[in-house]
């Protein structure tokens, strides 16, 4: 609601207009009140100052949705403070219509699958969600220009455990750099990835078979190329896209809310899958993230864990996963990058 002015807000809430006397105005309220059993079942896709664009998608769809309608919503004053984030499935009544100026009203939120969260930084109290029901982290990094942080992508990866979501690797700008040290990094955490870059015939297939079906956030520093990719993937839809500042290797933060995308379904059969395209960050906070349940992402140490003290931060002198390994029961290069991650968030290498 910030950024509008009282009489501009009392024009668009429909709740003020409905406590007006009028001719329909004495309607007993529990008549049009209760739970909104007629409400529409809604996504949203982008949040701008109080606004909601979201998605009724056409029920009767298939192979090729055509009956899909965007339309503009705000928060029904009995949500009260309860947070919408992109991604929410809500509940939506008023007016479906979508045409231009016509404002509808959310009145549900339905339980998150997922909660994508991050602090500013790991001070910072105030965490926020970035994006609700996603399946999967995809966490781009430049290989050159900006240069890849290889703490930024460990945060990341602790932040996707944390949030239950599979991570993706995306590694950007290999015209400019090789992809085999980073690759060699994180090759023991056995995390997924793709290499592209951006010339006049993308090979996006193998990208594409990874988003498919699922509901994918794009985060990373500013500049590594995430809407340029999000444009290929969807060309229908073109964000703006900025340039990297040659002084500092920073992009200019070109991108400035997140927007979630649907992808074309390239192959029959193939689950529809969705992007959210984000701006970039500078750090990810990881104040809200409990350590304990990192490990949860490496089941063939969990298995390890029996004889660890009580409350084990895993990365003490008598933790048992180093006789686990020991044991030959799992790789000691697991370990390793499981405890360079569990130390991140005391790492200190600036971003
Ligand atoms: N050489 C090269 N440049 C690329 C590639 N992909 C993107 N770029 C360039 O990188 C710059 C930044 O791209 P964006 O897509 O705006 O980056 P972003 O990650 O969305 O940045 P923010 O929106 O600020 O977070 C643009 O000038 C792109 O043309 C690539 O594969 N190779
Ligand atoms: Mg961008
Ligand atoms: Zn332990």
């Amino acid at each position: 609601m910030a950024g509008l002015g009282s009489n501009r807000r009392k024009d668009l809430d429909e709740d003020d207009i409905r406590i007006r006397p009028g001719k329909r105005g004495s309607r007993p309220r529990t008549r049009t009140r209760p739970k909104h059993e007629d409400a529409r079942e809604g996504r949203v896709l982008t949040v701008d100052r109080g606004r909601y664009t979201c998605l009724l998608e056409d029920e009767s769809a298939d192979e090729s949705p055509t009956g899909d309608r965007s339309i503009t919503a705000m928060k029904a004053r009995e949500l009260g403070r309860k947070g919408v984030v992109v991604g929410d499935r809500v509940g939506i009544v008023g007016d479906l219509s979508g045409e231009s100026g016509s404002l509808a009203r959310i009145v549900r939120v339905e339980e998150r699958r997922s909660t994508l969260r991050r602090t500013a930084d790991d001070d910072d109290p105030y965490e926020r969600i970035i994006v609700a029901n996603a399946d999967q982290l995809a966490i781009v990094t430049a290989l050159a220009d900006p240069e890849p942080r290889p703490r930024l992508i460990d945060r990341c990866l602790v932040a996707a455990y944390d949030a239950g979501l599979e991570p993706l690797l995306v590694l950007t700008k290999a015209d400019l750099a090789s992809p085999d040290d980073l690759l060699a990094m994180y090759g023991a955490l056995g995390v997924e990835y793709v290499v592209t870059k951006s010339e006049s015939n993308w090979d996006l297939d193998p990208i594409r078979a990874r988003l498919a079906g699922k509901t994918t956030v794009f985060v990373g520093h500013s500049g590594v190329g995430k809407t340029t990719l999000v444009n290929e993937l969807v060309p229908d839809h073109q964000r703006a896209v900025g340039h990297v500042n040659e002084v500092t290797g920073r992009g200019r933060h070109t991108t400035t809310s997140a927007l979630t995308l649907r992808l074309p379904v390239f192959e029959r059969g193939e689950g529809q899958g969705w992007v959210v395209d984000t701006p970039g960050v500078r750090s990810f906070g990881l104040n809200h993230v409990d350590l304990s349940r990192v490990i949860n992402a490496f089941p063939d140490l969990a298995a390890g864990t029996e004889d660890c003290p009580r409350a084990c931060s895993h990365d003490e002198p008598d933790c048992g996963l180093d006789a686990w390994v020991a044991a030959g029961h799992a790789d000691p290069a697991r370990l390793y990058s499981l405890r360079r991650l569990l130390k991140t968030r005391e790492r200190d290498e600036g971003d």
